[in-house]
């Protein structure tokens, strides 16, 4: 394909996040082909992106690439793929919860999903986890609408709300075996509730938990110490050398400062997050339900049953989470997940990527 070649795209935000919203069928099916062809839509490696759609950051540099689901239980497969902002690098080792929030509506206006009356719930294969997730949205007379009164921290003014369900997923909560592990020195939780998480005591690493995101990622000491236990922790998590990838997150906890349960600063897994990701928060919100981790000391816990709000740099992600903390030989298992987001179209039409002759790659 050659840079007068168009693709049609939707730009949306999800959530917190930005992104490109494909069909699948409008992409190359051999995934090199499609990676470098991303990389050129989004203006990818450069730090700033200025070729193409990207934003800059990690968090407006993102794809969905979506398609009817030849599974029964679903109706579309979402495929969710980081596309680096100054590296040539685009993966699906990691899954997002916020691009997933824009996965209903587009399905909806895409045609791939009939939409109901008063509201639509569209089913959703994650290809990156193999789990489930249920988006319910309003589309009143039969159309999107994403006006509303749902308010989000990390986006200004109010919209439609999505709702995102997540059943009990297939892989182990606690993918270490342990609800606490010393991690080079440090004592940390590693939970896994769709996200793959290492939860960190602030205070363990000589910060607050309170600090501006710009300045915990400019403090080189921290950075090397973040480095050093997400790599033990990748392999004690079975997830190998994670060097080159984006999972685990790291996130540090402290006493919330709010009235929620917890304040948050996540590194995902450089850049530190404005707020937090969906399925991150998730994993947040189910590692405190257990008993013996790393947050009980630091989190103020609601009832159970009560929606667990994770503080974070720009406001709050309220959590629900059904912990079954399990028992004997029965390992805890999170039997529920649901939150709340919101969606908007921000644009639709055709983008031209950078010609692969002039790309840098
Ligand atoms: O955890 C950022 C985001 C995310 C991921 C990241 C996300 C999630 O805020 O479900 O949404 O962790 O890289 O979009």
């Amino acid at each position: 394909m050659t840079g007068s070649e168009g693709v049609r795209c939707t730009l949306m935000r999800g959530g917190t996040s930005k992104g490109a919203y494909f069909l699948a069928d409008d992409l190359p099916a051999d995934p090199g082909a499609r990676d470098g062809l991303l990389l050129r839509i989004m203006g990818s490696p450069d730090p700033s992106q200025i070729d193409g759609l990207g934003g800059a950051h990690p968090l407006t540099s993102k794809v969905a690439v979506v398609s009817c689901s030849a599974d029964p239980d679903a109706d579309v497969d979402y495929l969710f793929l980081q596309v680096a902002v100054d590296t040539p690098e685009v993966t699906d080792r990691q899954n997002c919860g916020n691009i997933l929030a824009g996965v209903g509506p587009f399905a909806v206006e895409r045609g791939l999903v009939a939409a109901g009356d008063e509201e639509t719930s569209v089913r959703v294969r994650m290809r990156n986890t193999g789990e489930l997730a249920v988006a319910t949205f309003p589309t009143p007379g039969g159309r999107v609408d994403p006006t509303g009164n749902a308010e989000i921290s990390g986006v200004p003014g109010t919209a439609a709300a999505v709702v995102l369900e997540f059943p009990q997923g297939a892989g182990p909560l606690l993918p270490t075996g342990n609800v606490r592990d010393t991690v080079a020195g440090t004592e940390v939780t590693c939970v896994d509730n769709g996200m793959p998480v290492v939860l960190i005591p602030a205070a363990a690493l000589g910060v607050t938990g309170y600090e501006k995101p710009g300045d915990l990622e400019e403090d080189a000491a921290l950075a090397d110490r973040l480095r050093e236990i997400r790599l033990a922790a990748g392999r004690l998590m079975g997830l190998g050398d994670v060097a080159g990838t984006t999972v685990p997150k790291l996130t540090l906890l402290a006493p919330p400062a709010d009235g929620g349960a917890v304040m948050t600063r996540t590194f995902v897994p450089v850049r530190c997050h404005t707020s937090i990701g969906v399925l991150g928060a998730a994993s947040v919100a189910a590692g405190l339900r257990l008993p013996g981790g790393v947050g009980e000391p630091i989190a103020v816990l609601p009832h159970s049953g009560d929606r667990l709000r994770v503080e974070h740099p720009t406001g709050f992600l309220e959590v629900g989470v059904d912990v079954d903390p399990g028992s004997g030989t029965e390992p805890a298992v999170v039997r529920r997940t649901a939150v709340v987001r919101t969606a908007r179209k921000i644009f639709d039409g055709t983008v031209f990527p950078r010609s692969a002759e002039t790309a840098p790659i």
